[in-house]
């Protein structure tokens, strides 16, 4: 998703990443009407960060989380309320959203869209979008209504 969103391209072979990446980008967003240009930082932390020592590094100071789960696989959506536990300890003003990609694979979905909005729900996470890295699809708005939620919340 971060690759898809930072350097448009999705890179087909799996490659895990090992503890963090760190990546920016520059953006207009329109705010209050007004076109602003906004520096974001973005941390893509690997699936293992969450239980290491060192995840905790990664998590303080985080003003807004992307939470994302494979909508072919419900074991990581299970995983979720473990990385909230995290994000709420360590940085308890961070603005959530949960995210469920690869909606591309029809055919494998396992997860439907109302079941994520009903863990929204349960979880009690802001707000909710379903994505693709692969075809593009709500990447580029999931990242952009976060940045816009987090400057409003903290101004
Ligand atoms: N079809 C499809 N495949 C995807 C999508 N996003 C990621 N993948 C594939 O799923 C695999 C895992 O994607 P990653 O983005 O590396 O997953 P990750 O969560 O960063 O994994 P870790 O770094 O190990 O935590 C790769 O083979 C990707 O090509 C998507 O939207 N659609
Ligand atoms: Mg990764």
């Amino acid at each position: 998703m971060v690759l898809r969103y930072v350097e448009d391209r999705f890179p087909g072979d799996y490659m895990a990443t090992i503890g963090a990446n760190f990546l920016v980008k520059s953006v207009n967003l329109t705010l209050d009407g007004k076109d602003v240009r906004v520096g974001l930082q973005i941390w893509d932390l690997g699936g293992h960060t969450r239980s290491t020592q060192v995840g905790r590094v990664f998590f303080q100071g985080v003003t807004g989380a992307l939470l994302v789960y494979d909508i072919t696989r419900p074991d990581t959506l299970e995983k979720i309320p473990l990385w909230q536990e995290q994000l709420r300890k360590y940085s308890p003003i961070a603005t959530l959203y949960l995210v469920g990609n690869k909606n591309d694979l029809i055919d494998e979905r396992q997860i439907s869209t109302s079941e994520g909005q009903k863990a929204q729900t349960a979880y009690k996470v802001a707000h909710f979008f379903e994505t693709s890295a692969k075809t593009g699809d709500h990447i580029q708005e999931t990242f952009e209504h976060m940045a816009i939620s987090i400057i409003e919340l903290n101004r």
